[in-house]
C-alpha cells in the first residue's frame, strides 16, 4: 500500500479526517488512501497563498522564479521513476507512455517557463502630446494574485504542470487540485517543492473532489483572482457561472469531438498510422483524439480495412508489459460511460467494424475498467455518437467526396479543439487548414507540440490560449504607466 496522500498547504503536509480510496483501473484494487479537502482546507490554502504574495514570493524577480522552476524540474528528474510509478498506478497507462510522454513533458513544462519568463518583455511607446511635448507610455507586468488551477485525470502530471509552471513563473501564488482519480503525481510534486525549500504558500496542493466539494470551494472562494481549468465543457460552464459575480479571469481547456480528414492523396500508410495514434493514444482519453474520421471515398474501403487490422493488433496490457500498447479506462464510471456509447451506437445504426465490447481476460484485469478499441461506420452526422465527446478508444469513419464537404462536416460540431489533415497536396493543406473551426490544426501529424505555440480551442472547447506568450498574458496583469516628460 502506498503512503497516505495528503494536501500541501503553506509549506506543510496536512491531513484531513475525510479520506477516499485510490483505485487501480487495471484490476480495481485499492492502491492507496487520499485525504479529501473541504472548504476549511481550501480557505487555509488561499490564506497561505495570500501570505506568500505579501512576503518574499511577492517580491521575487523573474530570474529568481526562473531558478525555482529549474529546481522543480531537476527535482522531478531526480525522482523520475517515482513519477512514472505514480502516473502508472493512478491511471493504468503503460510505463512506456509515462516514461516517454507524461513525465518528460512535466519536466519540459517547468524548464520552458523558467526560460520564457527570463525573456518576457513589455511594451513602450513615446507619445507626442497636444502641446508638442512628449510622454512615455510603458507597461509593467504583475502577477494576477492567487490562481486556482484545476486539472483532469487523463494526462495528470503533464496537465497539472502545464498550469502550475507558468502561474508560478509569473509570480502568482497557486492553489492547485489534481483530479480525485489521479492524486499521486501532484502529491509527489509537492514533495519535490518541499525538498528544495520552495517558498511556503506559493504552491499549495489540495486533494479531493470537484462539484459540491473542494473544487467548488476553490472556485467559489472570494479571495482568489483567477481560475485556470482543464476538464469537461460542462464543468467549465459551471465554473464560469460561479466566478461571474466576482468577475475573475478564466482560462479553459475543455472537451473536443475532433475530426481527422484523410484525402485520397494522403501517404496512405502514414495516414493509417496517424489515425490509429490520434484515435487510440492513451486509450482515447486525450482531449485531442480524433473520434470522427472522414476519408475520401476512393480510398475509403481500403482505409477502413487497414485501420481495422492495425487497431486489432493493438495490445491491451498491464502497464509493465513491454508489449502493451494501451491500458484501461480511468474508472468504472468512465468505463460505463464508454460502454453506454457502444450500446447507443448500435441503436443509432452503426456498423461495428471492430471492438464495441468489454474484453474478457480471464485474469484480475476482469475486475478493472477495460474496453476494446472500437471502430464504427455507417452513422448519420447527427447521431449522438458523432456529436458528443466519448473520451474513449472509439472512432467513426465516414466517406466524403469533395474538399468543401469534408470541411463543412468536420466543422459541424459544438466543439472546436483539434483537426488532423492528411494530404500530400501542399496547396490543399494550406487551403483547408485555415478553414477549420478549431484552435489547433495538424497536417500529416498529430499532437506534435512546441510549447511556444498557442494551445486551446474554440466554441465549447475552451476560452483563451495557453503556451508561449499566451501563457505570459493570461497569468499576469499589465499596468500601463504614462509619464509626461
Ligand atoms: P471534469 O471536468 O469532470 O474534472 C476536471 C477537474 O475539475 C477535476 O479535478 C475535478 O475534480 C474538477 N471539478 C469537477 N467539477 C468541479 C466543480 N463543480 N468545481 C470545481 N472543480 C470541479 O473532467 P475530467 O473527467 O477529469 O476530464 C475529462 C475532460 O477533460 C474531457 O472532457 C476532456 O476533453 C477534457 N480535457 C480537455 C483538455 C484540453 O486541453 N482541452 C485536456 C484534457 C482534458
Ligand atoms: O500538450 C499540452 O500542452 C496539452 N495542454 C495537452 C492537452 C491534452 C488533452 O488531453
Amino acid at each position: 500500500m502506498a503512503e497516505l496522500i495528503t494536501h500541501y498547504i503553506g509549506g506543510r503536509f496536512i491531513e484531513s479526517a475525510r479520506r477516499f480510496p485510490n483505485v487501480s483501473p487495471v484490476d480495481g484494487t485499492v492502491v492507496g488512501e487520499v485525504c479529501e479537502a473541504g472548504a476549511e482546507e481550501v480557505d487555509l490554502a488561499v490564506r497561505a497563498a495570500r501570505e506568500a504574495l505579501a512576503g518574499d514570493w511577492g517580491r521575487s524577480s523573474p530570474a529568481e522564479r526562473s531558478d525555482w522552476l529549474r529546481k522543480l524540474a531537476d527535482g522531478i528528474e531526480r525522482r523520475f521513476d517515482a513519477f512514472v510509478e505514480a502516473e502508472v498506478r493512478d491511471t493504468g497507462r503503460t510505463v512506456r507512455q509515462a516514461r516517454t510522454l507524461d513525465v518528460p513533458r512535466a519536466i519540459a513544462n517547468f524548464r520552458f517557463f523558467a526560460d520564457l519568463v527570463r525573456q518576457a518583455h513589455t511594451e513602450c511607446f513615446e507619445t507626442v502630446t497636444a502641446d508638442g511635448g512628449r510622454a512615455l507610455n510603458y507597461t509593467v507586468r504583475k502577477p494576477l494574485g492567487v490562481v486556482v488551477a484545476i486539472s483532469p485525470w487523463n494526462l495528470p502530471v503533464l496537465l497539472f504542470s502545464w498550469k502550475v509552471a507558468p502561474a508560478l513563473a509569473l509570480g502568482n501564488a497557486v492553489v492547485a487540485k489534481p483530479s480525485e482519480e489521479t492524486p499521486s503525481s501532484a502529491f509527489l510534486l509537492a514533495q519535490v517543492a518541499h525538498e528544495i525549500g520552495f517558498p511556503a504558500g506559493a504552491f499549495n496542493v489540495l486533494q479531493g473532489f470537484g462539484g459540491n466539494s473542494a473544487g467548488q470551494a476553490m472556485i467559489g472562494h472570494p479571495d482568489i483572482d483567477a481560475v485556470t481549468f482543464t476538464g469537461a465543457s460542462a464543468t467549465g460552464a459551471h465554473i464560469m457561472k460561479t466566478v461571474a459575480d466576482g468577475v475573475k479571469d478564466v482560462s479553459f481547456e475543455l472537451g473536443g469531438k475532433n475530426a481527422a480528414i484523410v484525402f485520397e492523396d494522403a501517404d496512405f500508410d502514414a495516414a493509417v498510422d496517424g489515425v490509429v495514434k490520434s484515435s487510440f493514444t492513451n486509450s482515447g482519453q486525450v482531449c485531442l483524439c480524433s473520434e470522427r474520421v472522414l476519408v475520401q471515398r476512393p480510398i475509403f474501403d481500403r482505409f477502413v480495412a487497414a485501420l481495422k487490422a492495425r487497431t486489432e493488433a493493438l495490445a491491451l496490457g498491464r502497464p509493465d508489459d513491454p508489449a502493451a500498447d494501451i491500458g484501461p479506462m480511468i474508472s468504472g464510471k468512465h468505463q460505463a460511460k464508454v460502454v453506454s456509447y457502444f450500446e447507443l451506437a448500435r441503436q443509432e445504426g452503426a456498423t461495428v467494424v471492430t471492438g464495441g465490447e468489454v474484453p474478457v481476460f480471464g485474469d484480475a484485469r476482469d475486475q478493472g475498467f477495460w474496453v476494446r478499441p472500437t471502430i464504427w461506420t455507417g452513422l448519420p452526422d447527427d447521431a449522438r455518437c458523432l456529436r458528443e465527446e466519448i473520451f474513449g478508444p472509439v472512432c467513426h469513419v465516414a466517406p466524403f467526396d469533395t474538399e468543401d464537404e469534408a470541411v463543412a462536416r468536420a466543422n459541424d460540431s459544438d466543439y472546436g479543439l483539434a483537426t488532423a489533415i492528411w494530404t500530400q497536396n501542399l496547396s490543399r493543406a494550406h487551403r483547408v487548414a485555415p478553414r477549420m473551426r478549431s484552435g489547433l490544426v495538424w497536417v500529416n501529424t498529430w499532437y506534435l507540440r512546441d510549447l511556444r505555440t498557442p494551445f486551446g480551442g474554440v466554441r465549447q472547447s475552451g476560452i483563451g490560449r495557453e503556451g508561449g506568450r499566451h501563457s505570459l498574458d493570461f497569468y499576469s496583469e499589465i499596468t500601463n504607466i504614462c509619464v509626461k516628460v
